[in-house]
């Protein structure tokens, strides 16, 4: 059964951007096969936004930043664990831009997240400080949008926490899991899933929705 998009429902593109397709500084297998899954997809929605992971050069979370540290170590900062990565998505940066071959004229609205240089933010939602809202809640109120489907990289990070940000913010989240790639560091993937069902977010295949 196929289901029905209605003309409120929103797409959310995640972080489809330069830098996370094979090739890109922090690339993810397979990222790059889910862009023509996610132009069909948007064809079936009125509403889509996206997000962008916008770091400065200097930015916390690059383990260029810490003598001694290698990408995916852990560290630990004042919010917590932090994933350490390579040096991705710099401000202005070819591997910042959302990927060319992402063909949704009617997208309306990009949030830029990660550009405070002291705080990580994988959700679209809110930092990693768990504290600095992005807006995105206010402008999906506002609008009167409370369904999500969230598709885009990567699916154990910033998909992840973008979903169950949106679920406790009291969203309609459902994760369209064909159209995501996943990092896959140290069992994320796993864990993120687990993760998602606790908080309430349905996972789907994209057939679901193109029939
Ligand atoms: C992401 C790691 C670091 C993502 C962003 O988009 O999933 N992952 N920054
Ligand atoms: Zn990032």
């Amino acid at each position: 059964m196929t289901i029905e998009i209605s003309p409120r429902d929103v797409l959310v593109v995640v972080d489809v951007q330069n830098d996370f397709l094979p090739g890109g500084r922090l690339g993810v297998a397979g990222g790059d096969e889910i862009v023509p899954l996610i132009n069909a997809l948007a064809k079936k929605f009125t509403q889509v936004i996206f997000t962008q992971d916008w770091h400065p050069a200097d930015h916390i979370s690059f383990a260029s930043q810490h003598a001694g540290k290698a990408p995916f170590e852990m560290i630990e900062l004042d919010y917590g664990p932090q994933v350490l990565w390579p040096d991705h998505c710099t401000w202005h940066s070819h591997g910042a831009e959302l990927a060319a071959g992402l063909d949704i004229p009617h997208g309306q609205l990009i949030i830029r997240k990660g550009y405070n240089r002291a705080i990580d933010s994988y959700s679209g939602f809110q930092e990693a400080d768990r504290e600095t809202l992005t807006g995105l809640a206010g402008y999906l109120n506002e609008r009167d949008l409370d369904r999500l489907y969230l598709v885009g990289l990567a699916t154990d990070f910033c998909v992840g926490w973008t979903a169950i940000d949106g679920a406790a913010a009291g969203f309609d989240v459902t994760v369209i899991e064909d159209a995501t790639r996943a990092i896959d560091s140290n069992g994320s993937l796993a864990r993120a899933w687990a993760d998602m069902e606790e908080a309430g977010v349905q996972r789907i295949m994209s057939r679901q929705i193109l029939g």
